[in-house]
């Protein structure tokens, strides 16, 4: 039964110490019985913004031996969050305070949903009778009714005996089936609310076995082996599905046992190191239209996967099937036939599907035609030599290969560091060149290529690996999250960012027809991000070279001090959009 602390009988004034002090004893609060459900279900870490109706909460929270890292803006908290939930399989927990902080908080639910993260949003709301009646309450929103379009479930906890139920829904719609962002809505008076402690804390569930493994039916296993034994030029595709799920071992004797190309998505990247003799990313352009069948680990065929059609695939035209047989492992059920047909869906959890096939596949498979491996490799070899020669090249100023070249033998030599990376040109040749050599160690703007996640997704992989981070970030995308800086060095992180400095988006070359303005896509020429960081305690440094730049990182891991670097790019060297050029509307016009 809920006793709310206002409706308690007045007590004279003799006696009230006493009595508050016995009734403290025996009831609980809402703010405790949430810090009490976190942590009962190991979630041991909020990332989150204080303010009306939470303060005390983070307050608490802390005191009650929860890491709170608090941030400058929501957004970066949303972030950290989602990524926290990508890192370690446990829904990531991101606090906010009601409608503009909600708000804020929101982009980075949603970014969860769409990359399949676990996260939880759990945001302060107002007064429930004053929001239904519109009467103007501060902070006044529906934040419920606006979270449950882009969250994969959306929950309100009105009752503080309800609290324990409202967490455990939470964590199991957040990692159950295919992972998700969920919102949590906890009104201010929920937090005041007192109820008999015993009761209370009885009432706390501790979730069992939220993410149950999905076992694939015995005749898709079946017919994926089928279609797989039939292909003369198959290929595997990693997704960042297949590193979340943590089957690494798995994955890597499915790939080897099978002697099949794979492919990785960004993400993936480092599930098996880059520099596998397997690894087909060099010969990406060459596999795609190549391959009969394509096994899909934990990969949507998305826009970052042209569909699965196209001139990408091979078809003729830019909407033509390609021709080639699908076999998707994927814990949805309605992930398959999204784009284009898939021949033998694999529906369960990517450990349970892998170790499926493996079984199936026994010690006598046929590796795949040796005219197809060999001319992946050969491919893959003229594109590995052709990169090298651009690498080794020393442009003053510094180009995006020049100085990605510094930042792929830094990673080389630290393979367990974490590497963030967001941007346009920054992105994508960071993708290309600097190979990763450990599962989820590369973390970037996934599905939407959002700006913004860099900063808080540094503050996350800091925390939740305790490895060195590096991330490289284009400057206007360094610009989303740049306050964060503080945060990283209020913590005192291992973070260093690396920005590549080409005076705006895409390039820094851009005038105003009209002579008024700077162009849109254009900044300050010649700033210095490395001043910024120094403004907070941190190591700020000016690269111009190659070697400037290697000397600074190289101090950075070595002291695992919070660093900066302004790496000065060539402002003429990035291309519009990097490389989904094709997808700009001015692009497709002149077609
Ligand atoms: P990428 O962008 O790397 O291609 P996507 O985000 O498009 O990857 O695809 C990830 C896919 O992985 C989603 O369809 C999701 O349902 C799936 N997935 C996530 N976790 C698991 C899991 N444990 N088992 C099976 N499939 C999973
Ligand atoms: N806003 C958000 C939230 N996400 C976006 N993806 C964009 C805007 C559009 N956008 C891109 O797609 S990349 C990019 C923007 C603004 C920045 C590119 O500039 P950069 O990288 O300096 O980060 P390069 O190296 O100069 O290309
Ligand atoms: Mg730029």
């Amino acid at each position: 039964m809920a006793v709310s602390t206002e409706n308690r009988p007045a007590l004279s004034p003799t006696t009230d110490t006493q009595n508050n002090a016995q009734a403290a004893a025996q009831t609980i609060d809402g703010f405790q019985l949430v810090i009490e459900a976190l942590k009962l279900n190991g979630l041991d870490t909020i990332y989150g913004l204080p303010g009306i109706p939470i303060t005390d909460l983070t307050r608490r929270a802390q005191g009650d031996g929860l890491r709170v890292l608090s941030f400058r803006h929501e957004q970066s908290a949303g972030y950290a969050a989602s990524i926290a939930g990508f890192l370690t399989g446990k829904p990531g927990i991101c606090l906010t305070v009601s409608a503009p902080g909600f708000l804020n908080g929101l982009n980075a639910l949603a970014h969860a949903t769409v990359n399949c993260f676990p996260m939880i949003l759990i945001s302060g709301s107002s007064e429930r009778e004053i929001v239904d009646l519109q009467q103007g309450d501060y902070e006044e929103m529906d934040q419920l009714a606006i979270a449950k379009p882009v969250a994969k479930a959306a929950f309100r906890v009105l009752h503080a005996e309800d609290i324990g139920i409202g967490i455990a829904r939470a964590i199991r719609a957040a990692l159950s089936g295919r992972p998700g962002g969920v919102y949590l809505d906890l009104p201010a008076k929920l937090f005041a609310q007192c109820i008999d402690a015993a009761a209370g804390r009885a009432s706390l569930i501790k979730v069992v076995d939220p993410a149950p493994r999905q076992i694939p039916a015995p005749e898709a296993v079946q017919r994926a082996l089928e279609l797989l034994k039939g292909a003369k030029k198959p290929l595997i595709i990693l997704g960042k599905g297949a590193a979340y799920a943590q089957a690494d071992a798995d994955i890597q004797a499915l790939v080897e046992k099978t002697g099949i190309p794979y492919l990785p998505m960004s993400m993936a990247k480092g599930l098996l190191p880059d520099t596998h003799e397997l690894c087909a990313s060099a010969a990406r352009s060459f596999v795609l239209p190549g391959a009969d069948v394509v096994v899909l680990i934990g990969a949507r065929l998305n826009w970052l996967l042209s569909h699965g059609k196209g001139k990408t695939w091979g078809g003729k035209a830019s909407k033509d099937w390609g021709g080639q047989k699908f076999i998707q492992i994927d814990i949805s059920p309605q992930e398959a036939d999204s784009n284009v047909r898939i021949d033998a869906p694999l529906v369960g959890d990517i450990g349970s599907c892998v170790s499926a096939l493996l079984q199936g596949i026994g010690s006598g498979w046929a590796k795949p035609p040796a005219d197809w491996l060999n001319a992946v490799h050969e491919k893959k070899t003229t594109n590995v030599a052709k990169m090298a020669e651009t690498l080794v090249k020393n442009p003053s100023p510094m180009n995006f290969h020049s100085a990605l070249n510094v930042v792929r033998d830094i990673v080389k030599a630290n393979p367990e560091a974490m590497l963030v990376n967001e941007g346009a040109n920054a992105l994508d040749f960071t993708r290309s060149i600097v190979d990763m050599y450990r599962p989820r160690k590369r973390i970037d703007v996934g599905t939407w290529g959002i700006m913004g996640v860099g900063m808080g997704y540094c503050v996350a992989a800091a925390v939740t690996t305790r490895q060195q981070v590096i991330a490289v970030e284009g400057d206007s995308a360094f610009g989303f999250s740049g306050m964060e800086v503080e945060t990283i060095c209020r913590y005192d992180l291992p973070v260093c960012i690396v920005v590549m400095n080409n005076n705006g988006v895409y390039k820094g070359t851009d005038k105003d027809p009209t002579g008024r303005d700077p162009a849109p896509t254009v900044f300050v020429k010649g700033a210095r991000y490395d001043k910024i960081i120094e403004a907070f305690g941190g190591v700020g440094v000016n690269a111009t070279t190659p070697a400037e730049l290697r000397k600074a990182m190289e101090d950075a891991i070595r002291s695992r001090k919070p660093t900066l670097i302004n790496a000065v790019i060539d402002e003429t060297a990035g291309t519009e959009s990097g490389r989904i050029t094709s997808l700009n509307p001015s692009a497709a016009k002149k077609k």
